[in-house]
């Protein structure tokens, strides 16, 4: 039996591991080695300078929301735990081997039958989302399981056949639009229970005829979404990695096209199609397909050059993995404020925005340690907001003590690495036509000393200004450096090479 297990876990990784070979997140996008024909390339500029996305240039934080069904289950049940069971607390539908309940896709194809969330609270959560400081929220409307928490017309699957009965995406949308937080929906693409659906590229007129009625059928709840939900920004898609799909790229460019006519200004990423040669999120030439970069799921850029100028966003668990309710975060890492802090600022100092994921319990209730960490981030993002909303990458050499961001003349580094010297030590290229001038504590507004400090390296391309801390200003979380960019005092002295 675990030899079977382990076979079934090689095939699920293997297949994730094909349908990812196209996206490449580990490193610098590989430029095509020659230009080729794309028909079915993007059809928006790469760079938007709408209002629409130039507001989602600004954001710096996001929520993520995953809650349907597998927020009932909370990745275990009657005691038992799904961990190892199951890829994603989300994904528990697919509980396999031996801690798998019996007929256990039956239990969770009922479960919408108890789905009745009595803590449930649109305002609260919005509320909660606005203190933390997020932006914009990327609310699940339907993951792969294909149950809709809006009344969709085209399907029986969804919340009006649930003890709730009510509308869920309309009080998201109203209540997160009210605290001027802006809303993106999450849609799953592949549906596992729909008999019209299927993962492969459909052969037979009978696997034709059935997978045109899915794509139809995706297209009128999407119409359905933006007619029902007129205040949305954009789609956050997911679930678009199967063969079938990408063999349909002439539907998914008319879709999109007909999608952005029917909402102007609408904000799509790159994960929704291909072009006709099946290149995601880019297309074969190397150009996005959609108005930011969705692949930094769980993974961070290391440098800004691998983003290539392009808007992109990072969405990120607490836990390890797992997007839905997870009843029990024992025995695994969860990430803790700082770690998140950490993402943020670095996310933000290479001109992306940073999502956290919350998953709410079948209740309607987060997490006990999401509502925790959702405070502690707001502490932060309320005093150091200067730094993170509204602010673009500094184009200098990165800093090993923490992240740049700059606003105009505002240079900002926020410190997680305090030197024991306490001198914050800034590289700054010889050429450069601004260098920092004056230097504050953001927190405090206490002026701090700046002094330029050319330490004489040999080829050196950097002078270095450093800035010295109080040795009394001791804070418990990263900290903020407000410098005011001016033209340079005076030359760099030239210095003979060493000769060796
Ligand atoms: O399969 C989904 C997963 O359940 C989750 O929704 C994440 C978050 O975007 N996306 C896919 C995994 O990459």
């Amino acid at each position: 039996m675990k030899n079977k297990l382990k076979y079934i876990w090689l095939a699920i990784a293997t297949t994730a591991a094909v349908n990812q070979a196209d996206a490449q997140w580990t490193g610098p996008k590989k430029q095509p080695a020659k230009e080729v024909e794309v028909k079915y390339g993007s059809l928006t500029p790469p760079h938007r300078t709408d209002a629409d996305m130039q507001a989602f240039r600004s954001y710096g934080l996001g929520q993520f929301i995953h809650w349907g069904i597998y927020s009932i289950a909370g990745n275990e049940w009657n005691g038992v735990s799904a961990r190892g069971g199951a890829a994603a607390s989300e994904w528990i539908r697919s509980w396999g081997g031996p801690t798998a309940p019996k007929d256990w896709t039956k239990t969770y194809d009922n479960l919408y039958k108890q789905f009745n969330p009595k803590n449930f609270n649109a305002k609260r959560w919005a509320r909660q989302a606005k203190e933390m400081g997020a932006r914009y929220v990327i609310f699940t409307t339907k993951h792969h399981d294909g149950f809709a928490l809006w009344p969709t017309k085209y399907s029986e699957y969804n919340i009006a056949a649930s003890p709730y009965k009510k509308d869920i995406v309309k009080q998201i949308v109203d209540a997160y639009t009210a605290e001027g937080i802006d809303v993106y929906l999450y849609f799953s693409i592949l549906e596992w229970n729909n008999p019209n659906y299927m993962s492969r590229v459909p052969k037979t007129d009978e696997e034709k005829a059935k997978f045109d009625k899915f794509l139809q059928y995706t297209r009128n709840q999407l119409l359905e979404q933006l007619h029902n939900y007129p205040k949305i920004k954009g789609f956050w898609f997911d679930g678009t990695w199967d063969a079938s799909w990408k063999s349909a790229y002439e539907f998914t460019y008319n879709l999109e096209k007909e999608l952005r006519e029917k909402h102007p200004g609408l904000i799509i990423g790159s994960r929704f199609r291909n072009d006709e040669h099946g290149s995601r999120h880019f297309d074969s030439n190397g150009n996005i397909l959609g108005d930011y970069e969705q692949g930094w799921e769980r993974k961070l850029p290391a440098e800004f050059e691998w983003l290539n100028g392009n808007d992109w966003d990072a969405v990120m668990t607490i836990p390890p993995n797992g997007w839905g309710y997870m009843k029990d975060w024992s025995a695994i890492y969860t990430k803790t404020t700082d770690d998140l802090l950490d993402m943020l600022m670095h996310s933000v100092s290479m001109n992306g925005n940073f999502v956290i994921n919350f998953g709410p319990d079948g209740n309607g209730n987060m997490h006990p340690e999401e509502d925790k960490i959702a405070k502690e981030i707001g502490e932060w993002t309320k005093q150091n907001a200067e730094a993170l909303y509204g602010v673009r990458h500094a184009v200098l050499p990165p800093s090993k003590l923490g992240y740049f961001t700059q606003k105009d003349d505002n240079l900002y580094l926020t410190v997680f690495n305090r030197p024991v010297n306490s001198i914050i030590r800034i590289a700054v290229p010889k050429n450069a036509s601004q260098v920092p001038g004056t230097a504050t504590l953001l927190i405090t507004g206490k002026s701090l000393e700046v002094k330029q400090s050319d330490i004489g390296l040999d080829l050196d391309k950097n002078t270095y200004y450093d800035v010295t801390l109080p040795k009394d200003f001791q804070p418990e979380k990263a900290f903020v450096i407000k410098m005011k960019l001016v033209a340079p005092k005076g030359k760099v002295a030239k210095l003979m090479d060493a000769k060796m």
